[in-house]
């Protein structure tokens, strides 16, 4: 069942498990307008991940900073919409962590192939800090680690599996966080690669 990771934090296993073939279909389609691109950061250097987006917004990184914008400035076109069969996931998800008013406006879809990683951060770009994240896991696991509110803070380790869905709301939402290096048998589903998809309010 559920495990609380924090007082507004929540783990389902395999949530979304019986939906992870047609998440996985829709990313495949999302990819094909909006490819995943493993993003610049303020310092110069490459992110391992590749990221795309989802919905009114997406997240975006350069060498100028972090920002959600309306349009992909890959193409210059909006972003692929939310699939409707998403935003009812993660509104299931949300309700079920006692968040019943969620309304996300865009997901960020992260691929991590073998060797990639997420150091530790805070999301804090987003406007509503109130809405909480509905993050669902896809294909390889991954170790996550779940710090506090100052990066010095220890860090617990949370394998996360094909299919749980994870949501961080209200006095967890700005803890910090991070993905250890993706390594392991590859996916019958996804080959070597762990997708990540995070809803957001972030408009
Ligand atoms: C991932 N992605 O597994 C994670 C899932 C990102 C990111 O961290 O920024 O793309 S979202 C995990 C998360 C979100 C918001 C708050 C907290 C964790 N938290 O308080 O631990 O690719
Ligand atoms: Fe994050």
């Amino acid at each position: 069942g559920p495990e609380a990771l924090g007082p507004q934090a929540w783990l389902f296993p395999g949530f979304a498990l019986s939906q992870a073939e047609r998440l996985l279909q829709d990313i495949a389609s999302i990819h094909a307008l909006a490819p995943p691109r493993c993003m610049q950061v303020p310092g110069g250097k490459h992110m391992s991940v590749g990221i795309s987006n989802a919905g009114m917004a997406g997240w975006t990184s350069d060498t100028r900073g972090y920002r959600y914008s309306t349009l992909d400035p890959s193409s210059g076109k909006p972003w692929p919409a939310l699939p409707d069969n998403w935003l009812a996931l993660a509104q299931d998800a949300a309700r079920m962590a006692g968040f019943p008013h969620y309304h996300p406006d865009m997901c960020l879809i992260n691929e991590y192939q073998a060797g990639a990683r997420m150091g530790l951060h805070q999301d804090r770009d987003e406007q509503d800090l109130q809405a909480p994240i509905v993050s669902v896991s896809l294909g390889m696991s991954a170790t996550f680690q779940f710090g506090g509110l100052r990066r010095s803070d220890p860090v617990r380790r949370v394998p996360l599996h094909h299919g749980d869905v994870v949501v961080w709301g209200g006095v967890d939402r700005l803890r910090y966080h991070g993905v250890l290096t993706v390594r392991g048998e590859p996916h019958a589903l996804s080959g070597a690669r762990r997708l990540n998809l995070t809803f957001r309010k972030a408009l």
